[in-house]
């Protein structure tokens, strides 16, 4: 072997939101071995089985390597950049000019493991005067954002490593992950006698076989388990007097609906012993920590911004804020939300143009996309760029979405691979693989100290492919945003250093402030070329590391960040470049956490009154939204240990679960004559699919579940196109969703099942 396929490259794994640092060995192209990287600040040497296969999304069948356009007979053609960058930017120009920027809708910029690329992207939105954005953050988490807006205005996450108590609702992290070293930390968390592992999970998963309370909740009611929780606390006065009187704002009126909670009633609908969640109150009353993990198993079910209100009174209730082991609120260096669009002229818009849904954290919710497009309505969107996502795969009712592309008037994806929804649109742009540009995410959530971590490229791009900053500023720069005199007095300036370039950007902006909204391209175009070689995309984090300075100085500086020359942002800046293992960018102390909540009194305003009134209405609910017609509920889109959303497209890296099984319970099974393996019709009120059968005690009789990321269409030897498993939004419905938040209710489809023999 030669030495160049002896070394290792450090970058990360991007298959899911916890980017664990790797590091892979090469042969050519080809990632030959991949192992943990022992040093990386967050993940210490832990990787899970799936970063074991990155070389199926480097190396497939399918990768992009010149743009497409769309004919009219709708076969695609290879075109050059240079025309694609021109072509795209005229037609994304005359549908502004005719019907103004707000027509055009973004969706995406940015997965698991990308973000770097959405910043850039935020600039051709703002060069068009786009309004209106949406991600999948739109249907999952902006329930929880509409809650935290209202309780305390930040985003918060638990300390795992050290809470006594950890619940996770609806969240299976021994499959999913989701926060540094997951597996290690739920295995600590149960072999430790005094700490304790809650699980609420209609399924007995692996993480809550390792659970001591496992509360196997019917499925879609968790709104009638956690206020019962809730109420037994109060009823037993397991609470916090003095927190909440010196923290706390606005919490007579909780109390006094909890005290009002039906608690054996509410036991029953959710099918859950009531000495059983005595025993979970009791456990969390006597605790100096407990810390709470909600995800997709409540955020796409029935009742989900209620229960995202709820689980969060359970450690208000016991003060577990701010201190070791509890919940904390955290710094950022970037958004992932919709916090930049929207600017200009009248401010941000809080609903839809033309169904009127609530805008929450910047992002209209994915189940109204559709239906801003398929209407008459003048407002409605003409056209779409697409980033980093696969809306006509991962969004509700996917023939809907189908339906809404083809409406458009113009549409552009930019990815990787011709995509479900690449293939609907009338250019794909190809960019550069995660592992040949530098990238990083802005899933920096930790508490005290919170990491980045930027990784630097691993091999050139593949020829004909360019990486997003380059994309998005000739974009920007094919709009007329700015011309090259513009710029000159930048290059001028940073070829002397950073002081003088950042003196010269700041009198730019201050002589030109519409420049701002395409400050990222400016970053690329002048101080990319000075930074190290291959690192001009990660130009932008230079602004982004003066905002977060100029946010957090103390805790910068307590990091360990020392100012560089212009400043400690710029400092901070360097830092991050020149670390291959990510860097603490910010050391808080616990009471600090305090001073991280956007509210002028520093306390948890804890009464939502319109939460409260739905928790009076609990009552007349019903329990779940099954029928005769359709007598299951199925999960949508289950994470397993061989799924990873749509980011391999190659089937041939699954090493278990080829096909993704329809799990079913042993008696659900015998009552239809099931076996194993055998195949089924599987019916919903839209689509039917016909999946294979796997028999699985851990389910509950009544639940079925499908995993995620199935059903994509890729190429055999030959060419022909093929297609394994089953993809689950074509099986959801645009209607079945939550009424604050508009997030589609996936794990709650009611469905019907017919043996086929
Ligand atoms: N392996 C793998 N890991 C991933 C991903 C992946 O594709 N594959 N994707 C990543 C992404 S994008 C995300 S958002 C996260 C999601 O991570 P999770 O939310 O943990 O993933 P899910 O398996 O979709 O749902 C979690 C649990 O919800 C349960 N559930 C279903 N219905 C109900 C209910 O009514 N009540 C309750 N309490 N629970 C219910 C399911 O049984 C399941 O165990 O995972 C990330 N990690
Ligand atoms: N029924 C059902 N639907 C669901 C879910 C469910 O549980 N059930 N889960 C939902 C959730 S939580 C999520 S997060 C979404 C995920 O769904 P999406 O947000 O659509 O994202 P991914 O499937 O992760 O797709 C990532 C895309 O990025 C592309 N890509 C990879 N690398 C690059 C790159 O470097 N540059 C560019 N430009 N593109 C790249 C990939 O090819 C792929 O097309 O699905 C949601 N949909
Ligand atoms: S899939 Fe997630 S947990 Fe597994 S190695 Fe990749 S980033 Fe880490
Ligand atoms: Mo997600």
């Amino acid at each position: 072997m030669t030495d160049s396929a002896q070394t290792w490259h450090k970058t990360a794994c991007m298959l899911c939101e916890s980017n664990c640092g790797v590091e892979v060995r090469l042969d050519g192209r080809r990632f030959s071995r991949i192992r943990g990287n022992k040093d990386h600040v967050s993940s210490n040497g832990y990787i899970c089985e799936k970063a074991l296969r990155l070389d199926h999304y480097q190396n497939h069948r399918t990768r992009l390597t010149t743009p497409m356009r769309r004919r009219d007979d709708g076969a695609y053609e290879p075109v050059s950049w240079d025309t694609a960058i021109a072509e795209v930017a005229d037609r994304l120009a005359a549908v502004r000019d005719a019907h103004g920027g707000a027509s055009i809708f973004c969706y995406g910029g940015g997965g698991q493991g990308n973000h770097l690329g959405g910043v850039y992207g935020q600039a051709v939105a703002n060069a068009l005067g786009v309004r209106y954005r949406s991600n999948a953050i739109a249907q999952e988490k902006t329930g929880e954002a509409f809650v935290e807006g209202r309780l305390y205005r930040a985003h918060t996450r638990g300390d795992w490593e050290h809470t006594e108590v950890a619940v996770f609702l609806g969240k299976n992290p021994w499959n999913s992950h989701g926060f540094p070293e997951a597996r290690r930390v739920l295995r600590q968390i149960a072999n430790d006698p005094d700490r304790s592992l809650v699980v609420i999970d209609p399924r007995r998963t692996k993480t809550a076989e390792l659970a001591d309370h496992f509360l196997a909740v019917r499925p879609g009611t968790d709104a009638f388990c956690v206020a019962a929780l809730l109420a037994i606390m109060v009823r037993d006065d397991l609470v916090d007097w003095d927190f909440l009187h010196e923290r706390v704002a606005e919490i007579e009126p909780v109390i006094a609906a909890l005290a009002r909670v039906p608690i054996a009633d509410f036991a029953q609908r959710c099918d859950i012993a009531l000495e059983q969640l005595e025993a979970v109150a009791q456990r969390i009353g006597r605790a100096h920590s407990v810390a709470v993990y909600e995800d997709l198993g409540i955020e796409q079910g029935p009742h989900s911004t209620l229960v995202s209100y709820l689980q969060r009174l359970i450690w208000i209730l016991r003060g577990s804020f701010a201190k070791p082991g509890g919940i904390h609120p955290h710094s950022a260096i970037g958004s992932v939300t919709g916090g930049g669009s929207g600017r200009g002229r009248g401010g941000r818009p809080k609903v839809t143009p033309v169904t009127g849904a609530p805008i929450i954290a910047g992002l209209i919710p994915c189940n109204s996309i559709a239906e801003e497009v398929l209407t008459d309505h003048l407002d409605r969107f003409r056209a779409m760029i697409i980033e980093s996502s696969n809306p006509a795969h991962s969004l509700a009712d996917s023939p809907r979405f189908r339906e809404a592309m083809a409406a458009l008037e113009f549409s552009v994806v930019i990815d990787v691979t011709m995509t479900e929804t690449a293939r609907l649109a009338d250019y794909v742009l190809p960019a550069a693989s995660q592992f040949e540009k530098p990238e990083a995410v802005f899933f920096n959530f930790e508490f005290p100290d919170n990491v980045f971590y930027l990784r630097k490229p691993v091999l050139d791009p593949e020829p004909g492919t360019l990486a997003e900053p380059e994309i998005h500023t000739r974009l920007v720069e094919a709009l007329g945003a700015y011309t090259s005199e513009d710029l000159a007095p930048l290059h001028e300036a940073a070829a002397q250093g950073r002081a003088a370039f950042a003196a010269a950007y700041g009198e730019l902006m201050a002589d030109r402030p519409e420049l701002a909204g395409v400050g990222a391209a400016v970053l690329y175009r002048t101080l990319g070329p000075t930074l190290p070689e291959g690192l001009a995309g990660a130009a932008a984090l230079w602004f982004a590391s003066q905002m977060c300075a100029a946010a957090y100085p103390e805790a910068v500086a307590r990091a360990g960040i020392a100012p560089g020359e212009a400043g400690l942002g710029d400092g901070l800046f360097d830092a991050i470049l020149a670390s291959d293992d990510g860097v603490v960018f910010t050391r808080h102390l616990h009471e600090e956490a305090w001073d991280l909540l956007r509210v002028d009194d520093a306390k948890i305003h804890a009464a939502i009154p319109r939460l409260l009134e739905k928790l009076d209405a609990l009552g007349d609910a019903p329990v779940d939204h099954t029928s005769d017609a359709y007598p299951y509920v199925l999960s949508a889109g289950e994470r397993r240990s061989f799924t990873a959303n749509t980011i391999f497209r190659d089937p041939g890296w699954r090493k278990a679960d080829a096909e993704g099984a329809l799990a079913i319970s042993p008696g659900d099974a015998a009552a239809l004559g099931l076996e194993d393996g055998d195949r089924v019709r599987l019916t919903t009120a839209t689509g039917a699919a016909v999946p294979c059968v796997l028999i699985d005690d851990a389910m509950r009789s009544g639940h079925i579940s499908l995993p995620n990321g199935m059903g994509l269409d890729y190429p055999d030897e030959t060419g022909e196109h093929f297609r394994v498993g089953v993809a689950p939004n074509e099986l959801t419905a645009l209607e079945w969703k939550d009424d604050i938040a508009g997030t589609p209710w996936h794990k709650h489809v009611p469905a019907r099942l017919e043996p086929l023999r």
